[in-house]
C-alpha cells in the first residue's frame, strides 16, 4: 500500500505535465502508465502548440529542446477552389503565432524531467479501478508486473485517455456524455520527404480534405480524408502522394507536385467528439481526452489536455498554500468553458474543410463560400485565426 497527494493515472502529456507542474508547486504525486516507455514515447500524434502550452511546458522546465528544435509558424495556408490563401497570425491575433513541435518529442522530454530527479512513474501499472471519489482518501488499484498494488491520494486525476479507466469513478447518473462521430476517417501518414510548404497547408478540394504538416526539415506528416473502415492497406506509397498531389492542386501552378520519399508509417484514425461532464467528481478530477475528445482538423486536443492541466495544477496549488479548495471547486466549470469553445472550432473547422459521403452541390457551396469569406475579410479571419492559435487561459 503506497500513499501520495496526487495520483494519476496516465503518462500521456497531460498527466506527465501535471506532475512536473505539480512538482515544481512542491507537491508530491505518483504516475501510473500501462504502456512501456518506448511505446508511449513514440505514439504518432499531436504536431502544433498553441502559445499557453508552450508557455507552461517552459514553466514545467521542459522548453529547452523544444525552444531549439520547435518551428514556430506565423500562419497557416488554406486551400480550396484549386487557389491558395494564407492567414497571417500575428496580424490576425494582436501577435499571437504556434509552434510545431511533435507531441512525441513533448513527451520524451517530460519523461526525461520525470526520471532524472526521481518523480515516481510508472510504467507497465495497469490502473484497474479507482475509489472512493467521496471519502477523503480515494484509492487506485492498479496491476505491475503481474501484482495487484494500492495507491491510497489525497486526489486522483484521470489522465488516462478515451480509453482509460477513471471516468467510470463518476457514476452514471451523475454524468452526461455528449458524443458526436463524424462520416469519415483520416490516413496519417509520416514521410521522408521535405514539408510541402514552409506553413501547413489545409486544403478542401472535391476529393476531400487533405492536411500537409512537417515534423522536420526533412519529415512530412501526411493526412488525407478517407471513408471511415478503410484498410491502410489499400493506400500504397504511390497511390498516396497521387492523391496529395491531387487534393493539394493549384491552378497558378499546374505542373506542381509533391517532393515524394518513403512512406515510413501509415494508420487510419477515426474522427470523434466527445465531452463528459462534470469533470470533477468529489476527489477525482478528469483531465485531457479523459473528458473530451475533438477531431483533430483544429489541432485542439493535446492544448486542451495542457489547458486542463494547468487549471487544475494552479487549483491544487492554492489548495496546498491556503486550505483553499475554491479553485479546485471552479476547475470542471473553467475548463469546460475552454473545452465547447474547442469542441465548436474542431466541428467547424472539420465541418468546412472535409466532403461528407451525404453532402449535396449545394452544401458544398456553401463551404466554398466560407472559405471565401475567410480568405477576405480580416473579420472572419481574424475569428479562425484566435481559435487556432488558442484563446487566453483564465486568470
Ligand atoms: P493520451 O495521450 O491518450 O494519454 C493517455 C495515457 O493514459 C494511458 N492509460 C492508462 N494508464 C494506466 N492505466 C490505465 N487503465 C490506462 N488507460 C490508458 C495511455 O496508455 C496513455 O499513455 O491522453 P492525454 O494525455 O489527455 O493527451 C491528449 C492528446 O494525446 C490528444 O488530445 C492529441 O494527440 C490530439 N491530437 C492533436 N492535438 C493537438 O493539440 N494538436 C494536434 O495537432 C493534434 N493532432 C491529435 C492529432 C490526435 C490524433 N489522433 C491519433 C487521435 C492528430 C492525430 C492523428
Ligand atoms: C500534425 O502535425 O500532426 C497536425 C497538425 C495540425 C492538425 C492536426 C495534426 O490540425
Amino acid at each position: 500500500m503506497m500513499h501520495t497527494t496526487v495520483g494519476i493515472v496516465g503518462g500521456g502529456p497531460a498527466g506527465l505535465l501535471l506532475a512536473r507542474l505539480l512538482h515544481n508547486a512542491g507537491i508530491d504525486s505518483v504516475v501510473l502508465e500501462l504502456r512501456d516507455r518506448a511505446y508511449v514515447e513514440q505514439r504518432q500524434r499531436a504536431g502544433i502548440l498553441e502559445q499557453a502550452t508552450v508557455e507552461a511546458l517552459r514553466a514545467a522546465g521542459a522548453g529547452e529542446r523544444m525552444d531549439a528544435e520547435g518551428i514556430p509558424h506565423h500562419g497557416i495556408e488554406l486551400r480550396f477552389g484549386r487557389r491558395s490563401h494564407r492567414l497571417d497570425f500575428p496580424s490576425l491575433t494582436g501577435g499571437r503565432s504556434v509552434m510545431v513541435y511533435a507531441q512525441t518529442e513533448v513527451v520524451k522530454d517530460l519523461i526525461a524531467l520525470q526520471l532524472a530527479d526521481g518523480g515516481p512513474l510508472l510504467f507497465g501499472a495497469e490502473v484497474t479501478s479507482v475509489e472512493g471519489a467521496q471519502s477523503d482518501s480515494p484509492v487506485v488499484e492498479f496491476v505491475q508486473e503481474g501484482r495487484a498494488q494500492t495507491l491510497t491520494c489525497d486526489y486522483v486525476v484521470g489522465c488516462d485517455g478515451f480509453h482509460g479507466v477513471t471516468r467510470d469513478a463518476v457514476p452514471e447518473d451523475v454524468r452526461t456524455t455528449y458524443e458526436r462521430t463524424h462520416p469519415y476517417s483520416w490516413l496519417g501518414v509520416l514521410a521522408e520527404a521535405p514539408p510541402v510548404y514552409d506553413e501547413l497547408v489545409y486544403a478542401h478540394s472535391d476529393r476531400g480534405f487533405a492536411l500537409a504538416s512537417m515534423r522536420s526539415p526533412t519529415v512530412s506528416r501526411l493526412y488525407l480524408q478517407v471513408p471511415n473502415g478503410t484498410d491502410p492497406a489499400d493506400w500504397s506509397a504511390e497511390r498516396i502522394w497521387d492523391e496529395l498531389d491531387t487534393r493539394l492542386a493549384l491552378d497558378r501552378d499546374p505542373g506542381w507536385k509533391l517532393e515524394r520519399g518513403p512512406v515510413t508509417s501509415k494508420a487510419v484514425l477515426p474522427m470523434r467528439s466527445h465531452v463528459t461532464e462534470p469533470m470533477r467528481y468529489g476527489r477525482v478530477f478528469l483531465a485531457g481526452d479523459a473528458a473530451h475528445i475533438v477531431p483533430p482538423t483544429g489541432a485542439k486536443g493535446l492544448n486542451l489536455a495542457a489547458a486542463d492541466v494547468i487549471v487544475l495544477a494552479r487549483a491544487l496549488a492554492r489548495w496546498r498554500e491556503t486550505g483553499s479548495a475554491e479553485l479546485l471547486d471552479a476547475y470542471s466549470d473553467t475548463c469546460l468553458r475552454r473545452v465547447w469553445r474547442a469542441e465548436h472550432f474542431s466541428s467547424f473547422m472539420t465541418a468546412t474543410l472535409h466532403t461528407d459521403p451525404a453532402q449535396s452541390p449545394f452544401d458544398t457551396r456553401l463551404q466554398l463560400s466560407q472559405l471565401e469569406r475567410i480568405a477576405t475579410s480580416p473579420h472572419a479571419a481574424a475569428e479562425l485565426a484566435e481559435n487556432y492559435t488558442g484563446l487566453p487561459l483564465p486568470r
